[in-house]
């Protein structure tokens, strides 16, 4: 058989039952374009039909999420869980409340969730839920409202053993608060049957600074197969939530400079670099007064604001976009390049535009997916999971050893599995291979369920 006419035929039947989910789209055509020298080595998977499952997620919960604003109007919003796949563990993935979730953005998230869930080593499944809501703007009474009515239809599908959401763009400790309150109420069940959680009530310490921490691993352990580091360096992170933010953090602890982050505003520069004090300025800025960065520059006048613009132009040797899908583009690819940038370490789910990912796998430089580098996150998710299974806490010195133990695995499954493949230091083809296989010899184990 010839396997590049079955990936394409296979990516154009798809493509034609639901021609508007491009984002889907994007993110299988990004993981199967790397498949091809694995069905070619064991077509087991192309007789079986694995591709063909693999893609169809095992099922979408889709709900009306009516809710009262604090002047007593009422709105409605749209809730959905995507179940995606439960071969390696219950469903696991969080939650974005953002005005651009749809069925189309929780599939492509869900499927990626998969196969970084996958890498993790964990016991994990992948999905991924969330709402057209934005919590922008809404006080907490309202979003406690809305929390409570997404839950009083999503109990019915999560649990323990079941699936297990978490946090995302737009949703944060506070949202999961709400939401395990109200889970707990309706339930009557005390069970860690969300992640993210306050470590008074079952969190894990670290999980908010996972993702961040972990991408910084990754980019180190990257810059390590070229007895290189990050001491020195300077970096660029766009988003500035959750993951942008303890990125800065552990970028700086480990040498690096961060010379930029971004917002809904604008980006700011600093040419000093974001230094302990001006982080825990940002961090309180975000997290606690959710304000906006043009503070930032207004407080610490060697920062600029650049309003509206991302950060892409600004020389760097290390990017890590830490914000949204497709915030890189071709153009901002190129300019990276010839800025001399030596590592591009993705924080958010597919950042990079299809053309900007293939510039930087034909460059030279060292360039990580998300669903590798990003994995810290739902790694220390996982690792929350375990602790209150055994109903204990770990300090965050262990915490953070078996984060960096996870990543360093990632990092080497990654190359491992790139090499095995004929592909030798391509990341991409090396976290969709091995993300891939595990899933898929689950799926034979287990039949056509
Ligand atoms: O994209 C992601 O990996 C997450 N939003 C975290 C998921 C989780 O279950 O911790």
């Amino acid at each position: 058989m010839n396997i590049h006419a079955y990936v394409s035929d296979f990516l154009d039947t798809q493509i034609k039952k639901d021609p508007a989910q491009k984002v889907f789209h994007q993110a299988v055509e990004e993981v199967v374009s790397s498949l091809s020298p694995v069905l070619e080595q064991s077509p087991v998977y192309v007789k079986e039909k694995i591709l063909e499952r693999i893609i169809e997620p095992e099922r979408i919960i889709s709900f009306r999420v009516p809710w009262q604003d604090d002047q007593g109007e009422i709105h409605v919003n749209r809730g959905f869980r995507v179940q995606f796949n439960s071969a390696l563990g219950p469903y696991k993935g969080g939650i974005r409340f953002h005005e651009s979730v749809n069925q189309d953005s929780l599939k492509f998230l869900g499927f990626e969730q998969t196969f970084k869930n996958s890498l993790t080593t964990l016991p994990l499944g992948g999905g991924k839920g969330g709402s057209d809501f934005d919590t922008r703007g809404k006080s907490d009474s309202e979003v406690m409202r809305f929390c409570h009515s997404f839950i009083n239809e999503l109990y019915h599908h999560i649990g323990y053993h079941t699936d297990i959401p978490a946090g995302d763009l737009g949703c944060g400790a506070r949202e999961i608060g709400y939401m395990f309150g109200q889970y707990k109420k309706l339930t009557n069940d005390f069970t860690g049957a969300f992640t993210g959680k306050k470590p008074n009530w079952g969190g894990s310490l670290l999980r908010p600074e996972a993702t961040g921490y972990g991408v910084a691993y990754f980019a180190q352990n990257m810059l390590a197969t070229r007895q290189d580091s990050l001491k020195g360096k300077t970096c660029l992170v766009s988003g500035c939530g959750n993951v942008g933010i303890y990125a800065i953090e552990k970028l700086t602890q480990l040498g690096g400079k961060v010379v930029a982050c971004m917002d809904y505003d604008g980006t700011i520069h600093d040419p000093d670099g974001i230094n302990e004090e001006k982080l825990a300025f940002l961090k309180n800025l975000v997290f606690t007064r959710r304000g906006s960065l043009k503070e930032y520059a207004e407080h610490f006048p060697q920062a600029r604001l650049l309003p509206g613009k991302k950060p892409w132009d600004i020389p760097c040797q290390v990017a890590c976009p830490t914000a949204c899908e497709n915030e890189l583009d071709e153009k901002a690819a190129k300019q990276l390049l010839k800025n001399g940038c030596q590592c591009v370490c993705e924080g958010s789910n597919m950042p990079c535009t299809p053309q900007a990912t293939t510039i930087l796998k034909e460059s030279s430089i060292l360039y990580s997916p998300g669903k590798a580098s990003n994995a810290g996150g739902v790694a220390v998710s996982g690792l929350e999971m375990t602790q209150n299974s055994m109903r204990i806490y770990w300090t965050r010195e262990e915490v953070d050893a078996y984060l960096q133990r996870i990543m360093k695995n990632i990092h080497e499954s990654c190359l491992n599995a790139a090499a095995q493949y004929g592909q030798p230091g391509n990341y991409c083809a090396g976290a969709n291979i091995a993300g891939f296989k595990k899933v898929a010899d689950a799926m034979l184990d287990q039949g056509l369920v």
